[in-house]
């Protein structure tokens, strides 16, 4: 048994996939003993309650008055040096490369080459911002220097050459789920709020960014309720969302979408879905669908990015190319009518969830690469 670990984490603490699964880890992390800080400029969206183990420190920025532009990304840096020398961290574990690798590798160079620096990739980092000619370079530079780098999926590694001509290794880390909160919980009382006895109810959750492609989830839906007398929730608010609902208006929707915002609650709101609507341009990994797939409920999306290293394509969910609408309803209206084949997908998702994307193996995985760039092995 090695011994346990002082781990600095860095990620965006207000919502967000990559938010969500820094934080998750930090406290599986915490219970397995380590000595958990993280260091954001406000708390953990999902970090709630006290937890042992687990300590925060709030990043302030100095507002003087001669900064244009408040300095962040330099008042972390020196945020995770101090922390560094007080705590005696063993290294610290940025999500999304900006600006967070750059941060911890200048912390590293203030407390010296023992401090050890580990950066996971989510997705948009590289998707998005390594293609912006402003952040390029910075983001080769921070991944280049990290004492080990990360991805969520296979798919992102291989962006992640491309674009910017990366040779060194990356471990493959998926993302998972805590399978003692992520379970088809009884919605029974709920369902009747959302739906009439005998219509299906179809999710989309997400950050209604363009890349989500939301048009695309209400087309899906109106062909789908044109068959099948279903609903469709969804959960979450972004800049694409007046548009959508404009959409919905236009279509003649309005009384099967409900809206119902932003949810913490995420295993309790999927557990109502018969069905998870992710039609996204680009996708990383897709932590949505692996929630969904937790509490039994198959995705219906697109083969964008590591979305197919998520959902088996005919045993878990069903995909086809980006803004094929056309194709994802018949995929849809064809599962919530074969009762059979529904059953047996609920079942793989289950089963798939809680061997594949179990937080134990991930969190073991994470733990490997901590010693291995100690030289603890
Ligand atoms: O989905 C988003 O746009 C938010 C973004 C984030 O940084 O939180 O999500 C990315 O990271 C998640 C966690 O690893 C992945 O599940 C999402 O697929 C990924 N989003 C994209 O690639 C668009």
């Amino acid at each position: 048994m090695n011994r346990p670990l002082k781990i600095g984490i860095t990620c965006y603490p207000s919502l967000g996939g990559s938010g969500v699964v820094a934080t998750e880890l930090g406290k599986l992390l915490a219970e397995k003993g380590h000595e958990i800080h993280f260091i954001t400029h406000s708390i953990p969206f999902r970090l709630g309650k006290f937890h042992r183990n687990i300590y925060y420190h709030e990043v302030e920025v100095s507002d003087y008055y001669v900064f244009r532009y408040p300095p962040y990304d330099l008042s972390l840096a020196s945020k995770m040096h101090q922390v560094a020398q007080l705590q005696q961290l063993d290294l610290l574990h940025v999500h999304y490369a900006v600006p967070h690798a750059i941060c911890a590798l200048l912390a590293k160079q203030m407390s010296g080459d023992r401090l050890k620096v580990v950066t996971t990739l989510h997705g948009t980092d590289i998707t998005v911002l390594a293609q912006d000619e402003s952040l390029k370079d910075i983001i080769r530079l921070g991944i280049r220097n990290s004492d080990a780098v990360t991805a969520v999926s296979q798919d992102l590694i291989r962006e992640t050459r491309d674009l910017l001509d990366i040779r060194e290794p990356i471990d493959l880390t998926y993302n998972f789920v805590d399978k003692r909160i992520y379970y088809p919980r009884d919605i029974s009382d709920l369902r009747p709020e959302f739906a009439e006895p005998g219509e299906k109810i179809l999710m989309h959750i997400s950050n209604f960014r363009p890349v989500k492609r939301t048009p695309d989830v209400i087309d899906i839906f109106a062909k789908v309720a044109a068959r099948v007398p279903s609903r469709l929730l969804l959960v979450g608010e972004g800049p694409d969302l007046p548009k959508i609902q404009a959409k919905i208006e236009t279509m003649g929707l309005g009384h099967r979408v409900h809206l119902l915002g932003k949810q913490d609650d995420v295993a309790q709101v999927v557990s109502l879905a018969d069905l998870m609507l992710l039609p996204s341009e680009k996708e990383s990994f897709g932590l949505v669908a692996l929630e969904a797939m937790a509490c039994g409920v198959p995705t219906i999306g697109s083969e964008a990015g590591g979305i197919p290293e998520l959902v088996v394509h005919g045993k878990t969910g069903y995909l086809a190319p980006i803004g094929c609408t056309d194709r994802m309803a018949d995929y849809a209206a064809e599962l919530l009518t074969d009762e059979r084949k529904y059953a047996e997908f609920r079942e793989n998702c289950l089963h798939r969830a809680r061997t594949e994307f179990c937080n134990d193996r991930i969190t073991a995985e994470y733990e490997r690469i901590y010693y291995r760039v100690l030289g603890i092995e």
